[in-house]
This record gives C-alpha cells, sequence and structure tokens, in this order.
C-alpha cells in the first residue's frame, strides 16, 4: 500500500504539470518531503466521462441518471428528462453557485460599508471619497451639497436591493448601454436581486420544475447578470471607496517573495477587510518587536489567489502565486502561518501545512476546515484576530526546525489598472475618457481587447494556456486586460510590464510604448471582472464602436478555469453580449440542442456565446477572428489593413 502511494506520488513530472519553475522546484521537494499536493491527486483521479460531459442528473433519488454521450438523443432519465434538460440543469446550478459565491461576498462587504458609515467600526474608513461620489451618480444618488455620510448611506440602502430586490430592475442596470439593456428586457432577463435570482434559479432546477432548456438558460442569465452587474459590482466599488481604488504600482510577484529571515504570513482568499487589517498587524510596533525579539529582521506579509490579488492592486503588497501553488508554497517550509478566508481554499492545504508545521488558520465563520486552527475574524474588532494570527507565526518562526527551501524567482511588474485609470492613462488629466482607447480601435492600432481571466487547474500544465494565449493575442494587437489567477500566471511570466511591449505587434506595441504601458493589464481579482464590465460599457457609450456590447470588437477567456464562479462569470459575460472561451474542459455534449443554444444561438438573440477550446492557439485564433467579425460589421476592418499594410498611412493616422 505504501509503495503504491509512493508510486502515485513520485508519478508526476514536475515540469510536464507546471510552466511555473519556482512551483515545480516544490513539486521535487514535496516528492523528496513525502507530501501530496493537487498535481498528484489530479494524476492519479480519472474524471468521470459521463459527469465530465454533464450527461448525469443526480438532483432525486429515482437516479442518479446516466445517459450517453455518444448517443444523447437515446435515452432519457428516469423522471423522462432529456439531455438537454440534464445539461442546462447542471449548467443552472453551476451559474447559480458561483454566483452566490461572489454575491455572498459582495453582501459582506456591504455589511462592512454600512457599519463603518454609521461609525460602528472604526478600524476602517472611507478611503476614496471621490469613487464614492462617481458611485452614488451612477445610481442616480444627489451628491451636491450633502455630507460623506449622508451619500454613503443612502448608497448602502439603494445597493442593498442588488440582493434583496424583489421586483425591478437592480441599480447598476443603470450602467448598462441603452440597447444592450433593450435586449435584456426584451428576453426577460434583467435581474431583480440576487437573492431572488439565485433562489429562482435552485428551484427551477428541482426534479419536476422547468423543463424547457431554453427557458432554463434565460434564468442562467439573469442569474448570472445579478452577479456581474450586482453581487461582484459591488464588492468591487465598495472595496475602492473604503480601501482606495487602484492604480498601476510596480510590484515583486512568485515564491521568491518569501523571506528566510523573517516571519512570513501568507493571507489567502478573497475578502479584502482580513488582509487591510493585517496590514495593521503586522506593523504594530509591539509585534514586530516581538518578532525581532524572536530572531527574525521583520514581518513579511504576502498574498495569495484573489485577496492577494486586490492587495497587490491597491496596495502593492507581494503575491507568492496562484491557486495552483497555494499547496506548494507551504513545502517551502518558510511559511510561518497561512490565514485564509473564504473561496477556492483547498482542503489539502490542512496535510501539507501539518507537514511543515505551519499554522493554517481559518478565520470566516462561513469557512472552517476540518483539521484548521480557526481563529474567528470580527468585523467589529478586526484586529484581535489577525494580531493573533502575527502572535502564532512569531512563534512558528522560533521553533522553525525544518530546513527551509525558498525558490528564487521574483518578477517585477506593473499591476493596478483599474477602468477609472486607464481612462485616465489614455486620455491625461485633461481629456480623461475612454476615447483615445475608441480611436486606436478605430484606427486598427489595437485590434481589439480581451480579458483574459479566472483560476488555474491542475488537470492542465499550469499557467501554460493563459501564457500562451496572451502572447498569441498581444502578438495580433489585441490588447489584454487580467484578473484574478491568470493575471498571476503573466505576471510571473513577465508580461506585465512596460518592456514587454515588444512582443506585441506594431499597432498594439506603439500605443503602449506612446503611453508607457504593458500591453497586459492587471486590474484585479475575480469579482473586479466588473471593472471590465464597465470598461465595455464606457467604450459603448464613448461612441464609434456601434450601440451595444454585443458590437464591440472584444473577447474573453478563462483558459484554465476550475470553479462554478468562472461559469458564472462566463456567463455574464455572455449574457452582455462578449464571446467568451473556455479552456480545460467543458460540461457539455456536442451535437445537442443545449450546445446549439450556448455556442451559435444566444449571439443571434443579441448576447455574446460561448466558445470551447483546450489549446491556446486555437482558443486565441476564435477570438481573433470573432474580433475581426465585429470589426467588419463596424466598418473598421478597412482602416487595420490600412495600418498593417501602408507604412505612410499609418504615419498619417494621428496618435492619441
Ligand atoms: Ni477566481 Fe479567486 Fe483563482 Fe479561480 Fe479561485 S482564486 S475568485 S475562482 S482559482 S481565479
Amino acid at each position: 500500500m505504501e509503495k503504491e502511494k509512493k508510486e502515485k506520488r513520485d508519478g508526476i513530472d514536475p515540469k510536464a504539470v507546471t510552466i511555473c519553475d519556482a512551483t515545480a522546484q516544490m513539486l521535487e521537494k514535496a516528492k523528496r518531503d513525502g507530501v501530496e499536493t493537487a498535481f498528484q491527486r489530479a494524476a492519479n483521479m480519472k474524471a468521470c466521462p459521463i459527469g465530465a460531459d454533464s450527461a448525469c442528473c443526480k438532483h432525486c433519488g429515482m437516479g442518479p441518471c446516466r445517459l450517453n454521450s455518444k448517443d444523447p438523443y437515446g435515452k432519457v432519465g428516469v423522471c423522462g428528462a432529456t439531455i438537454d434538460t440534464i445539461m442546462a440543469r447542471n449548467f443552472a446550478r453551476m451559474v447559480a453557485t458561483g454566483s452566490a459565491c461572489h454575491s455572498d461576498h459582495g453582501m459582506s462587504m456591504l455589511d462592512l460599508f454600512r457599519e463603518v458609515v454609521k461609525g460602528n467600526i472604526k478600524d476602517y474608513q472611507i478611503k476614496d471619497t471621490l469613487k464614492l461620489e462617481a458611485v452614488a451618480e451612477s445610481i442616480g444618488i444627489a451628491t451636491e451639497g450633502r455630507t460623506t455620510e449622508e451619500i454613503a448611506l443612502e448608497l448602502c440602502d439603494e445597493l442593498e436591493k442588488t440582493y434583496t430586490q424583489v421586483e425591478g430592475e437592480i441599480p447598476f442596470a443603470k450602467r448598462v448601454p441603452e440597447k444592450t439593456l433593450e435586449t435584456w428586457r426584451k428576453h426577460g432577463v434583467v435581474p431583480r436581486g440576487a437573492m431572488r435570482e439565485v433562489m429562482e434559479m435552485m428551484a427551477r432546477s428541482h426534479i419536476g420544475m422547468d423543463q424547457d432548456y431554453t427557458n432554463i438558460v434565460k434564468q442562467c442569465s439573469r442569474t448570472a447578470l445579478a452577479d456581474g452587474w450586482g453581487g461582484s459590482m459591488v464588492a468591487t466599488e465598495i472595496g475602492d471607496i473604503l480601501f482606495g481604488t487602484p492604480s498601476p504600482i510596480s510590484i515583486e510577484v512568485n515564491m521568491g517573495v518569501l523571506k528566510a529571515d523573517q516571519v512570513n504570513i501568507i493571507i489567502h482568499g478573497h475578502e479584502p477587510n482580513l488582509f487591510e487589517s493585517m496590514c495593521e498587524s503586522v506593523n504594530e510596533p509591539t509585534l514586530v518587536e516581538a518578532a525581532k525579539k524572536a530572531g527574525a529582521k521583520g514581518i513579511n506579509l504576502v498574498g495569495m489567489c484573489c485577496s492577494g490579488a486586490e492587495m497587490l492592486v491597491r496596495h502593492g503588497i507581494p503575491h507568492a502565486g496562484n491557486f495552483s501553488s497555494t499547496e506548494e508554497i507551504l513545502v517551502t517550509g518558510a511559511v510561518d502561518a497561512m490565514a485564509v478566508d473564504i473561496q477556492c481554499i483547498k482542503q489539502g492545504l490542512v496535510s501539507v501545512a501539518a507537514c511543515y508545521n505551519t499554522p493554517l488558520i481559518t478565520t470566516d465563520a462561513r469557512c472552517h476546515i476540518e483539521g484548521a486552527m480557526h481563529i474567528d475574524f470580527d468585523l467589529f474588532n478586526p484586529k484581535k484576530c489577525t494580531d493573533e494570527i502575527v502572535i502564532k507565526a512569531i512563534t512558528r518562526f522560533q521553533n522553525r526546525n525544518l530546513p527551509i527551501e525558498i525558490p528564487q524567482q521574483r518578477n517585477i511588474g506593473v499591476h493596478g489598472f483599474s477602468h477609472e485609470y486607464i481612462q485616465y492613462m489614455l486620455g491625461g488629466s485633461f481629456r480623461s475618457s475612454y476615447t483615445p482607447l475608441n480611436e486606436n480601435i478605430i484606427n486598427g492600432r489595437i485590434r481589439g481587447v480581451a480579458g483574459v481571466v479566472g483560476c488555474t487547474n491542475p488537470r492542465v500544465k499550469q499557467d501554460f494556456v493563459h501564457v500562451e494565449l496572451v502572447k498569441e493575442l498581444i502578438k495580433n494587437d489585441v490588447l489584454v486586460v487580467q484578473t484574478g489567477c491568470s493575471q498571476i500566471a503573466l505576471a510571473k511570466a513577465g508580461l506585465t510590464t512596460p518592456e514587454s511591449a515588444v512582443l506585441a505587434g506594431p499597432g498594439l506595441r506603439e500605443v503602449c510604448e506612446t503611453v508607457g504601458m504593458p500591453p497586459v493589464l492587471g486590474i484585479g481579482s475575480c469579482v473586479d471582472n466588473s471593472r471590465i464590465l464597465i470598461a465595455c460599457a464606457e467604450m459603448v457609450k464613448t461612441g464609434g464602436l456601434g450601440s451595444s456590447m454585443a458590437d464591440l470588437p472584444v473577447a474573453g477567456a478563462a483558459p484554465e478555469w476550475m470553479s462554478e464562479k468562472a461559469i458564472a462569470i462566463g456567463h455574464y459575460f455572455v449574457a452582455s453580449g462578449v464571446f467568451t472561451v473556455f479552456g480545460v474542459t467543458f460540461p457539455i455534449v456536442e451535437n445537442t440542442k443545449f450546445h446549439q443554444l450556448l455556442f451559435d444561438e444566444l449571439e443571434k438573440q443579441g448576447f455574446g456565446k460561448w466558445g470551447f477550446s483546450a489549446d491556446p492557439y486555437e482558443m486565441a485564433r476564435l477570438m481573433i477572428e470573432h474580433i475581426d467579425k465585429k470589426r467588419k460589421a463596424l466598418s473598421i476592418d478597412k482602416a487595420r489593413e490600412r495600418v498593417l499594410m501602408d507604412m505612410a498611412d499609418r504615419q498619417k493616422l494621428e496618435v492619441a
């Protein structure tokens, strides 16, 4: 048994499962140390082929029913459910869960905001009053002659509707371009509050409920939109108001940000409050003193995954890696505490942390993990928890008794391109607007814009699909915006620097060099995908690129996705009008009506559509083909031909 276990563990070749050298180094060490991680488990766990195709239904006690993906219409479930009903219901539940996750996060941000505004929480304050006013005005709240507190309280009440509104349209529907909104109204998918949409989605996927896949997909769109333009958008906007709107900052990413002679603390999760409070605790003079007494040179605070990405863009805190590296970083032996809050936290962390005597600390009432230590994070007294985490970390530092091996990779890059900053960056302080971006798209220097986002997944070579896809896109003059674990993959590959403009096509390179920006713009965590929605809406409103978001020469991708949140994100982009390509796998049987609807029909109805390819080059081809199709429909394809073919013409084109 032991021998078999060892063989399985040793079975993977680290260089074959990741292009992240630091992670590969730690996988080698994990082998030597006899430690198992998700990469080994993925190799040992054959995915269920019927489940992978979404051809089984286990929502009631008459099943589970398994249909044949080779002959999808040859059989139905015990209740008579067809393959289309079954796949649509499974998809619906993924959208509902993903949307619930983001919305639950957004709602707790709003709870925090309210208590801060009321003065009941004093540890945080409104940092960005300009943003507060801008958000309030965007949904029709008057700001003139009113105090910050008055505006903020009304904003709280209004934004609460994002979650609780029973009828009507959520507040941020006001930000949606008119024609896109018209499409939503026509199809009855303008979201009400997220609670209502998620509840209805779950109800409609119950046995004996909605059994028309087209009708189920409508509710999928409504639920996903309640996330993108609702739950997630509130999380981002409140985060900015409370903790500051990101602007570009140069910072290091990768495991080399750990320091052998310091107390290393990793924060991994999704809500910024734990991290913000942790920033205070690691600077607390008594704790810094205690660390020094324990023999450390200082306390080193580092982020991972999405809250890490958020702190990276807001405060320039170093980031140690994405989802697929969270176990591996513990293998360094240099982590003195890993504190987590919610989402994307692998249960496997418990056993890896135990091997290296690293305290793994859960902090949120919604996310305990069996075997991890729990220190409850109290919003009204946040430092009690974070101070305690620092103390635990100092104690672990003092008792370090295992060899430490820190991979030396550190990749410096620029991150923090909020949609507000993109406006300013391209337009300057006097003409801060999206006009220069639109102009550069119209004149063809920038062919289009792609959002490349989402997770990493141990089922595919870590970071490889992200990096190759992005390289291919920028080479073809497509400007790339990024969030979440994808952004970290590109940062590690060194593509978030202005110098990487040399890898871009001639048009995009010229724009990047004129402005001094990288061709790959990191904008934050997964909820910050809402910034991409706002940027798209602004591009439409600015003019020249059509009247609906579906007209824009843009595309999206989650090349290494794994979470249900990613499916919810993908579907809200599709419902907003964006062609969105997923990699790894897609839970669907081809040659079915449901497939036809997601991958084709939705576009004809005025939405975007789904695409799939596991291959980064094919993925890029699909996205560029779509961008070119949209350019043609806008009659701006000729300008680009000139840009590429005629240098004299190019020189004549006005520089933005
Ligand atoms: Ni997004 Fe963040 Fe990463 Fe994927 Fe998970 S951390 S919310 S779901 S794995 S990008």
